[in-house]
């Protein structure tokens, strides 16, 4: 099973390819990566961080690999570094998936009910090109709202409603990241699609706080999962769960958010829940 990651390397903050290639390689699959940008830091909360787009650089690493005949069961897209870069992820699927293999593409544009810096409506309405191609997409409530043409900062968090809505883009979409009132307790639901066209949800306790990288650890735990068998219900579950994990030991560790999530400490626990699902699958 041979995955690749598509991500920029955001030297420290720990989001995009140094969470992806470790939890994608301890998952038990081979995770190769193309760097799309290499920052100093990511981009939310630092100010002053390098940043190098990589676009130029990307042809002729594809033209190696073609010569290599290399082919992938899975490819994972994140953050882009420019605009330009969705044609030639849309490229790469064409020449790098295999024949009923899965393209997941998370649409790394925003968060907290705004887009992050480098990003515009024009690249919003270029990235619909890629959701359009994409087998699974994996957006957060911001992401899904910008997709759908609608107003970021709203409150209301309708995600089964967006969810609807992101059907006409994308055969399997998913909305990560619902705060929905439970009881006394506020959760943090995923809203997603079966393959066979029904929806469901799962939810954890919502710790308080906004922890960058969240996005990064689940759909990089999703991709683990289903890479080694696992069905979406069990892989979101696992996912969602290390995701949680990890923030919880993150709040508890009082690191700066912008620092990324803790997971480390939370990847046996993981891999305990993904081998157990994967020998059932
Ligand atoms: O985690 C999403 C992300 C990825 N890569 C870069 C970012 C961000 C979010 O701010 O800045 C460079």
């Amino acid at each position: 099973m041979r995955v690749l990651a598509i991500n920029d390397i955001s030297c420290v903050g720990k989001c995009s390819l140094t969470v992806a290639l470790p939890i994608i390689s301890a998952s038990g699959v081979t995770c190769d990566i193309l760097p799309t940008a290499i920052l100093s830091t990511h981009t939310g909360g630092f100010t002053g961080y390098t940043f190098r787009d990589l676009s130029e650089d990307i042809p002729a690493i594809l033209e190696h690999w073609k010569s290599l005949g290399l082919k992938y069961d899975i490819i994972i897209s994140g953050y882009l570094g420019s605009i330009e870069q969705v044609d030639m992820v849309r490229a790469i699927r064409r020449d790098f998936l295999k024949e009923g293999g899965l393209m997941i593409v998370d649409p790394v544009m925003g968060d907290n009910g705004k887009l992050y810096v480098h990003f515009d409506a024009a690249f919003v309405e270029k990235m619909k090109e890629l959701c359009r191609d994409a087998d699974v997409i994996v957006p957060n409530v911001t992401e899904a709202r910008a997709l759908c043409g609608h107003d970021l900062s709203a409150a209301d968090g309708d995600c089964p409603a967006l969810l609807r809505e992101l059907g006409a883009l994308c055969p399997r979409p998913s909305v990560t990241g619902c705060d929905e009132r439970e009881g006394d307790k506020t959760m943090c639901a995923v809203y997603y699609t079966r393959k066979d066209g029904t929806t469901a949800r799962f939810a954890t306790e919502k710790i308080e706080g906004s922890f960058h990288g969240a996005g990064d650890v689940y759909a990089s735990a999703l991709v683990g999962c289903l890479a080694r068998g696992v069905g979406m219900d069990d892989a979101v579950r696992i996912a969602a769960t290390f995701t949680a994990d990890s923030i919880r030991q993150t709040a508890l560790d009082k690191t700066e958010a912008r620092y990324g999530l803790n997971s480390e400490s939370r990847m046996y626990a993981y891999l305990q829940a993904l081998d157990k699902a994967a020998q059932k699958a």
